[in-house]
């Protein structure tokens, strides 16, 4: 085949909303249905490479929503790609940089969708380019986040049952602390050392709660919390981990790029970090930011914002490929769907997510499903 072959033909971005399973309660917002931007890339070789930015109650969660997400990469980020080469991932990063600052949901989405082009042209799976996977399947949890623990507890029941999930991550922070912790005694009290618990504050408390509440969170056996403060206060965290009887600390909303995550870890802010595709820009931008992390002793986490199989299958092309994962991930996003959008969507089986063995991110879109769900 000729580098030609290879060439950019065309970028589709299609906006797609996909009803939930219930309401997702986060201390910021609520969502009802999940909002993605797919990208669809053409090579001139006419394999099609797909990708996904997620997003979570619009522009709330970070900076960036669907609408934006579209136009940006279709006044911006398509006509900096179209015409180069899909292998040389680096230099259509290099183009897109000098596009559009940041909008890194944006950019992941289109080196996604290159990767799996490149692997579907090649027929390899993305995480070959990665230096391999070195597991098949990843230990998934799930998010309790109703906001009504009789119904949280429900569903973690159904979950342990089914054997697809033995670790919860509980969403707290839209309610008092004080309410939030009567919320999860009744939660660590029905659940009784069968599952763990970890909880997502989303930045809603400031270092003075967090000096009162986290020795309370780590005497109820709560495993990590996840970025208690603002992102923007890094200090407030490193002072908190020298404190006794707090438990690790996940930094999450406070690292988007590999400067983010040095200086996180130069700070002593953080025992841990969750991987994201929306914040690093894509595979190359999450393997960049664990290196860091993996060199500065912190343990890794698999994050995820509520993906559809597209956008979590992307993300397991490189966690599997990390010699040590210490948290596994949490990329239950395709099972709160009420459909998903792919033919066949990923495997949870065991109380994990399984790899798809298919080339490239390993995914097929069904285009009855999309159709169904495209915004107008
Ligand atoms: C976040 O902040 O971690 C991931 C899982 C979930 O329930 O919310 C997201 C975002
Ligand atoms: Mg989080």
């Amino acid at each position: 085949e000729t580098t030609k072959d290879f060439a950019i033909h065309s970028v589709v971005s299609l906006i797609v909303d996909v009803p939930t399973i219930r309401k997702h309660k986060l201390s910021q917002t609520s969502v009802t249905a999940q909002n993605y931007v797919i990208v669809r890339i053409r090579l001139v070789n006419g394999v099609e490479g797909i990708g996904e930015a997620a997003t979570l109650g619009g522009p709330r969660w970070s900076e960036e929503s669907v609408e934006g997400i579209k136009t940006v990469i279709d006044t911006y980020l398509a006509s900096a790609i179209i015409g180069l080469d899909a292998r040389q991932i680096q230099i259509a990063a290099a183009s897109m940089d000098r596009a559009a600052k940041r909008n890194n949901a944006a950019k992941a989405a289109i080196e996604t969708a290159l990767w799996d082009a490149m692997g579907k042209s090649l027929n390899l799976p993305v995480h070959t380019f990665f230096g391999g996977a070195v597991r098949t399947k990843i230990p998934v949890l799930w998010t309790l986040a109703s906001g009504d623990p009789c119904q949280e507890i429900e569903e973690a029941n159904a979950k342990l049952e089914q054997r697809l999930h033995n670790r919860f991550k509980v969403k707290i922070g839209a309610q008092t602390p004080e309410q939030d912790i009567a919320r999860l005694t009744k939660l660590t009290n029905a659940l009784n050392g069968r599952a763990e618990l970890i909880v997502d504050v989303n930045q809603a408390w400031d270092e003075s709660i967090s000096i009162h509440y986290l020795p309370r969170l780590a005497d109820m056996g709560i495993k990590l919390v996840e970025q208690p403060v603002p992102a923007w206060n890094i200090p407030a965290l490193a002072r908190l981990r020298t404190r006794p009887g707090i438990p690790p600390i996940l930094a999450d909303e406070c690292v988007f790029d590999a400067h983010d995550m040095l200086h996180v870890a130069n700070a002593g802010a953080a025992d841990a970090v969750s991987l994201k595709l929306v914040k690093h820009a894509g595979l190359v931008g999450l393997r960049a930011v664990a290196s860091v992390a993996e060199a500065a002793g912190l343990e890794l986490y698999g994050g995820c914002l509520l993906e559809s199989s597209v956008g979590a299958s992307a993300h397991l092309q490189v966690f599997s490929t990390f010699r040590k994962l210490h948290w596994g991930c949490e990329h239950f996003g395709p099972q709160i769907l009420i459909s998903d959008i792919v033919a066949e969507p990923l495997r949870f089986a065991d109380f994990c997510v399984h790899l798809p063995s298919g080339p490239g991110i390993g995914m097929v879109l069904d285009e009855d499903k999309l159709h169904r769900f495209t915004r107008a």
